[in-house]
């Protein structure tokens, strides 16, 4: 049975970021590059205008088969009709977003240290385990995990594990030969002067590591 969604290259918006192309024609082009799946990111916005953008999203990812995942909101996830959401630490669980989004939603969680593995409950679908380097784009990020202890955190989780902060052309293949499934990224993709070829170049290191050795889990 196939995969029920392909999480090798996520992206993550950041409305600052997007601002200079906009945010759908900075997703659009990312897409055109290969990304693989989008979560909707923007803690600041009023649910409605969250829900605004998560919608011409939708429009633009749902023909291309792409999914659509809400940062934190579940209930504009659920509005909208979006794939699913992705919760962290400060969130509703795993557990109270399948029970509002139902069976089909894909949920997916945060983890940055060992102490939260025990938040993984039956409903999450996959980690975003992170930041694996450092990063700028979130000011409140926890400590870089590096890849050591990404690696051991990693064999501890019994879910496909994405991996986010830092990330870049330069470093996807030490990410995936350090135990990730996927890679998210931020700024790589929206800061980049052209997303879409910023997409192409993660697209070929993506493909490159998945060809290459994997680690023994
Ligand atoms: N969560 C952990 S690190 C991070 C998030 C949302 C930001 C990653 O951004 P970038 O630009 O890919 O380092
Ligand atoms: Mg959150």
């Amino acid at each position: 049975m196939p995969a029920r969604f392909d999480l090798s290259l996520y992206l993550v918006t950041d409305p600052a970021m997007t601002v200079r192309l906009g945010l759908v024609a900075t997703v659009a082009a990312a897409v055109a590059g290969g990304v693989t799946i989008v979560q909707l990111r923007d803690k600041a916005a009023p649910a409605r205008a969250l829900a605004e953008a998560g919608r011409a999203l939708l429009a633009q990812l749902r023909p291309l088969g792409i999914p659509l995942l809400v940062n934190d909101r579940i209930d504009v996830a659920h509005a909208i009709g979006a794939d699913g959401v992705h919760v962290g630490q400060d969130d509703l669980t795993p557990a109270a977003a399948r029970a509002i989004l139902g069976p089909a939603a894909i949920v997916g969680l945060s983890i940055t240290s060992a102490a939260e593995l025990a938040t993984i409950d039956p409903a999450v679908d996959y980690v975003g385990l992170g930041p694996l380097f450092p990063t700028g784009t979130k000011s409140d990020a926890a400590p870089a995990l590096g890849e050591a202890e990404f690696s051991a955190l990693r064999r501890r989780i019994a879910r496909p594990v994405v991996a986010i902060g830092g990330i870049t052309v330069e470093n996807t293949a030490r990410t995936f030969a350090a135990g990730a499934d996927g890679i998210a990224v931020v700024s790589a993709i929206c800061a980049a002067a052209d997303p879409c070829a910023a997409a192409r170049d993660l697209r070929r290191r993506v493909r490159e590591a998945h060809a290459g050795p994997r680690p023994q889990a």
